[in-house]
């Protein structure tokens, strides 16, 4: 990258001020340059050295505070001008166009010099030819071979501190290679985009295409020009946006589309045409710093979990994603297959998740990720890993899509000891354990929640590290998400962990046909969840089985009722409904403390109506319905009409005017 001086100040990889030197032989003009620019008129008498001048930032063109540096070998010493070097962020080297022996000079002595003083920090350069008022010539073709020699001179520009002409226009280029400079975006000798470039902007428009079609249509390129500029698209910029490709390249549009090859030449096209600001206006809005690396403030803004509060997607992140989703399911299956998981992560680094999600969320029966599985498979990183959640959305693109910050798509919930205090939870995220001794079925009980079949999971190809499952469950006509966790205990003298224990319910299982079973669960609840406040569900596993009365002091029955618990819950796989203990569990988190709210756990209470007729909410998001209008909204919001854009593409469509030459055109083509 070009990284220019030791006093770099950045926020958020773009610079907070430029300082600018101006260097060259004695007497082509840099102390004129300078107060001309400052007092907008030539003087004929100026001192040897300029004092140093700090342009205020709303006077700049680039809103950004300027130092502006003369220098004078009559008043400095060699080291002083040493110094000055390390210091710039640019240096204008200028020479004198009527003057030749100055522009060689430029060549044998002040370039080498600011390589050697600036070591490895190359700074970047802008060449001026002053004292066009002279002349009646150009010297940009002696300047050429320059360019080409030295990669970090930026631009060249002819003027006049004399007739003033260009004066402002050589400081807003010196300001401009700072702030937007050509070298991390363009590749000057093969004359293309560097590959990071070319990386960022296949992630911009893979976001950018709505429709994942692989083309941006006018719709899409609207979004995105609104997105990045707060402008519409003027239509007939459009149509000038076209004709530029169609005549340009091949496969540059396509179904009267801009394709990814299409939109990489525009950009190409803007850096060529010095218009780098608009192609880096784009990045920065993607979350892109000078490096062109994301930038850790836009994947990780912060966000605030008090203890005892929660994480989970919230409405608009839950849209967000099942957009994405929709977007991807190309075959319209209701699943993504690998290839179009593949697709749909495809602007990230990695995967956010590997295989095993086979294993902890619905999948179909090829073992392909449902959109239920999707979901739940984003509310289990939510939960357990919200940095890593904050991260995904901003490589998808969230930030774009609803214009905002991706800590948008996240819920904190409330502190839990609040729920406890209202017995009632507004989560939509629970965390149950299952606990039980060695073989009382509760790995199986747990599968069995993503898998009815228990076909997908047989246990030869089940991961033995795999110990959650996710699912949704309905409480109350309210969607609820599971994530079940399987804790595993190899001993039964072994203590639980309070990580073991703290969850929102725990179902605590035996094997109701194994005389042993009960006493091992019976221990666990007077020794951890007696006193907790954490809703309990005893599991009689393998109902099916003849049931075998416990070597325990207590009988199931009796043990429950002692303890004010629910009565065991009969479970087995061969049953039909199997469900139903899923329910239970979601019901006691989401009401813990309100035993009221659990009347469905006997089937034919009076009771159960009227309660449900109490607690039942409006039914969950009509997520298609609701996608559908997000969808149609996009590209509807207008916004200021400045023109920008139009200025850009203006400027890419005709060829460069004035004295300006930017490097890219120094080329072997030309
Ligand atoms: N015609 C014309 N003369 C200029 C222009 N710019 C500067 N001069 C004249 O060139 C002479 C030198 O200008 P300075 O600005 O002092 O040059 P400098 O580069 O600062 O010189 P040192 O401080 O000695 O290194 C002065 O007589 C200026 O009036 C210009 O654009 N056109
Ligand atoms: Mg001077």
């Amino acid at each position: 990258m070009v990284a220019a001086g030791n006093t770099v100040m950045r926020q958020g990889g773009t610079r907070r001020n430029v300082r600018i030197l101006l260097l060259g032989e004695r007497g082509v003009g840099k102390t004129s340059l300078i107060l001309s620019l400052v007092s907008e008129e030539y003087a004929e008498d100026v001192p040897s050295k300029a004092e140093e001048i700090t342009i205020p930032a709303d006077v700049t063109p680039e809103q950004v505070p300027t130092h502006i540096v003369d220098y004078s070998a009559a008043e400095q010493t060699d080291d002083q001008l040493g110094e000055e070097i390390q210091k710039a962020h640019v240096i204008c080297v200028v020479y004198s166009v009527e003057d030749e022996d100055t522009l060689d000079r430029v060549a044998s002595y002040w370039l080498p010099l600011i390589r050697q003083s600036s070591a490895d920090n190359r700074c970047p350069i802008v060449l001026v030819g002053n004292k066009i008022d002279l002349v009646d010539y150009s010297t940009i073709e002696a300047v050429y071979p320059i360019m080409k020699e030295f990669s970090e001179i930026e631009s060249c520009i002819e003027c006049s501190a004399k007739t003033l002409q260009n004066i402002s226009e050589m400081f807003y280029y010196a300001q401009k290679a700072v702030l937007h400079p050509t070298t991390p975006l363009y590749n000057y000798d093969t004359q293309e985009l560097t590959d990071e470039c070319k990386t960022a902007l296949r992630r911009i428009f893979k976001i950018c295409d709505l429709d994942n079609d692989g083309l941006l249509n006018d719709m899409e390129l609207n979004t995105f020009q609104q997105w990045c500029f707060n402008t519409p698209l003027q239509p007939q910029v459009l149509v000038d946006v076209k004709a530029v490709l169609s005549k340009n390249i091949t496969d540059g549009i396509s179904e009267g589309c801009v394709t990814m090859k299409g939109f990489m030449y525009l950009q190409c096209l803007f850096i060529q045409r010095g218009r780098n600001e608009t192609t880096w206006a784009v990045l920065r809005k993607f979350g892109y710093d000078s490096d062109l690396l994301m930038s850790k403030e836009y994947i990780h803004p912060p966000l605030k979990v008090p203890l005892g509060c929660t994480t989970e997607l919230s409405h608009k992140g839950q849209e967000f994603l099942a957009v994405l989703f929709m977007q991807h399911d190309c075959d319209h299956d209701g699943a993504l297959s690998p290839l179009e998981m593949e697709m749909l992560f495809s602007r990230c680094p990695s995967p956010p998740w590997g295989e095993e999600y086979r294993f902890i969320v619905p999948t179909n029966e090829k073992g392909w990720i449902t959109f239920q599985g999707f979901m739940c498979q984003w509310a289990l990183m939510t939960l357990t890993n919200v940095r890593k959640t904050l991260e995904y959305m901003a490589y998808l693109g969230y930030n774009m899509y609803n214009n905002e910050c991706q800590t948008n798509a996240i819920n904190v919930t409330r502190e839990k000891k609040l729920d406890l205090a209202k017995k009632q939870s507004s989560r939509n995220v629970y965390s149950c354990h299952v606990i039980g001794p060695k073989s009382s079925g509760k790995t199986t009980l747990c599968r069995t929640f993503v898998d009815p079949k228990l076909e997908k999971l047989k246990p030869d190809i089940v991961p033995s590290t795999s110990h959650i499952t996710v699912n949704t469950v309905h409480v109350y006509g309210q969607e609820k998400t599971i994530v079940l966790r399987d804790i595993n205990i190899l001993n039964v003298q072994d203590a639980l962990t309070p990580a073991q224990i703290q969850c929102d319910a725990a179902a605590l299982v035996y094997d109701a046909s194994n005389p042993k079973s009960f006493e091992y669960i019976a221990r666990i609840f007077i020794k951890y969840f007696a006193d907790s406040k954490i809703p309990v569900l005893i599991v009689a596993n393998k109902s099916d089985l003849m049931e075998a009365k416990q070597d325990y002091l207590l009988q199931p029955n009796s043990f429950c009722s002692k303890y004010k618990l629910m009565p065991p819950q009969p479970y087995s796989v061969t049953r039909t409904v199997r469900r139903e203990i899923f329910v239970k569990l979601a019901t006691m988190a989401a009401f813990p403390r309100f035993q009221a709210a659990w009347v469905l756990f006997y089937k034919h209470s009076p009771l159960r109506r009227m309660v449900h007729m109490l607690l039942v909410k409006p039914s969950p998001i009509e997520w298609w319905s609701s996608i559908r209008r997000h969808m149609k909204q996009f590209g509807l919001i207008q916004g200021e009409s400045v023109v920008w854009w139009k200025a850009g593409l203006g400027l890419a469509v005709a060829t460069v005017a004035g004295f300006v030459v930017m490097r890219v055109l120094n080329t072997d083509k030309r």
